[in-house]
């Protein structure tokens, strides 16, 4: 009953937060509008919350035990961080899941492993205490990895806590290619803060830039051009050397392809597309997270997404092989059930028993 309180609650909140912010937010650039896909949104009833299937899944993949192939990390909305390791190899990945409490740790709705101190292995982060960021300093190896929390509650350099939504998935990335990694997350009003990492490599300092970076804003079609929550991921789509950008928004049904248009030191991104992949399409009731690695190991970037909205039962975990090259990528849906289509036995325990319920977490 609590959840389905929340779930009637979040819309109530964006409405208001939109209230306020409209005016302001009409005004910027690069508003962006698709026509698109009605679909009914949270009234009541037209929730699911308790349909079967996996439990809006956050993904990422990384190798984490130093082998050299893509190891498997999968966030659970009941905070549970799920680790397969892959005991096939980097050409064809096989995953067996390990454990489902990941070194015990505490994790809240997001998390994000990144080198931050550049010594070689793999931090963490995740959500902190009321939608602040935590970070797990990784001091074990490459091979071995040992988290311990370092920091609770991230602060900026102006020392004021770095907020990230709960709804929101973030993400490290070196936007500024000065060979340290800077920091984005979304906000609900459809926009991202960025955070530069003004220390080194090895020293993180992160300071405020931008509520709303290279002013991006992405108002969705559905009921009335809502802004929404987003889950992004950077990665250099087209060779070219700076990174592009993927977002998937709580109010769309698809997949927007924002292009780095600038350079690898300075971004200039633009909304390319909201359909995506052009050839064979993503949609889904909303809320799409994409993770792209190269799981076969030939040198391009393959695509997996899970959706973070509505129930989608068992078939959420949808991974598209890149036929094309690293310059020029042709994505061909080949699952959308990756787990089981590589380890029935692993993915079958993960699905089944993480279908108690779905829907936003507030
Ligand atoms: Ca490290
Ligand atoms: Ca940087
Ligand atoms: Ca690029
Ligand atoms: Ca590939």
């Amino acid at each position: 009953m609590a959840s389905q309180i929340k779930l009637l609650i979040f819309p109530a909140v964006v409405i208001f937060i939109l209230s306020i912010f409209s005016q302001n937010i009409y005004s910027q650039p690069y508003i962006q509008q698709y026509d698109g896909i009605n679909f009914a949104l949270p009234s009541g009833n037209s929730y699911a919350p308790f349909n079967g299937g996996q439990n809006n899944a956050r993904i990422q993949f990384v190798d984490i035990d130093g082998d050299n192939d893509l190891d498997l990390f999968s966030y659970d909305a009941d905070t549970s961080l799920y680790y397969y390791i892959n005991t096939g190899n980097s050409q064809v990945p096989q995953y067996k899941l390990v454990t489902t409490r990941f070194q015990d740790l505490r994790f809240e709705n997001w998390f994000y492993f990144a080198d931050i101190d550049n010594d070689g292995d793999m931090d963490l982060f995740t959500g902190g205490p009321l939608q602040s960021v935590s970070y797990f300093k990784n001091t074990g190896n490459a091979f071995s990895p040992q988290y311990v929390l370092e920091i609770e509650e991230l602060r900026s350099s102006g020392d004021t806590v770095i907020y990230s939504e709960a709804n929101c998935v973030p993400i490290f990335c070196d936007i500024d290619n000065d060979g340290d990694l800077d920091f984005f997350t979304g906000q609900s009003l459809g926009t991202i803060t960025f955070y530069e990492n003004t220390g080194t490599a090895n020293n993180f300092i992160l300071t405020f830039r931008s509520d709303i970076w290279q002013n991006l804003l992405i108002i969705s079609p559905a009921l009335n051009n809502r802004h929404g929550a987003n889950s992004l991921e950077f990665v250099d789509i087209d060779n070219d050397n700076d990174y592009d950008l993927f977002w998937g928004d709580l109010f769309s049904k698809g997949i927007y392809f924002i292009r780095n248009d600038g350079t690898a030191s300075e971004p200039n991104v633009v909304i390319a597309d909201s359909i995506y992949p052009r050839n064979s399409p993503y949609s889904s009731l909303g809320y799409n997270s994409t993770r792209f690695t190269d799981i076969d190991n030939d040198g391009d970037m393959d695509m997996f997404i899970s959706v973070l909205y509505l129930s989608q039962n068992d078939n959420n975990f949808t991974f598209y092989r890149n036929d094309g090259s690293a310059g020029n990528p042709v994505f061909n849906r080949v699952t959308d059930n990756f787990l089981l289509s590589v380890d029935a036995g692993a993915a079958a325990i993960h699905f089944l028993k993480t279908s108690t319920m779905t829907g936003i977490r507030t």
